[in-house]
């Protein structure tokens, strides 16, 4: 009847809303480039990490190709790859940041 249809839409409309949203992963690319030190400011400005955290991120991105900077909802992570390309390029810098679902 109605009222059970309705109570299955409502049922499906609470667990759509208590499915937490998708997660991506902001990884930065290693180039020939780009100086070392001009990485980890980036890693402490964008992505809120210490000096150690940021030296031992960089390092896996030179030695390995790329790296994991943080974790975040579609929003945030578009906008730390916009924000990351944006002061490599007025930098004049070449280093690549992008996302992926994780
Ligand atoms: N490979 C660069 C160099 O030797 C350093 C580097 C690290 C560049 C991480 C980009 O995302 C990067 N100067």
């Amino acid at each position: 009847n109605t009222i059970s249809i309705d109570h299955d839409k409502y049922l499906e409309a609470v667990k759509k809303k208590v499915q937490p949203p998708p997660m991506y992963k902001v990884l930065l690319n290693n180039d020939d480039y780009t100086p070392m030190d001009f990485v980890i400011e980036v890693l402490m400005r964008f992505f809120n990490v210490d000096a150690e955290k940021a030296n031992q991120i960089m390092l896996t991105v030179h030695y390995r190709g790329k790296a994991v900077c943080g974790v975040y909802t579609a929003q945030i992570a578009e906008t730390k790859v916009m924000q990351v390309n944006q002061y490599a390029r007025k930098h004049q810098h070449p280093l690549m940041c992008s996302m992926e679902q994780a």
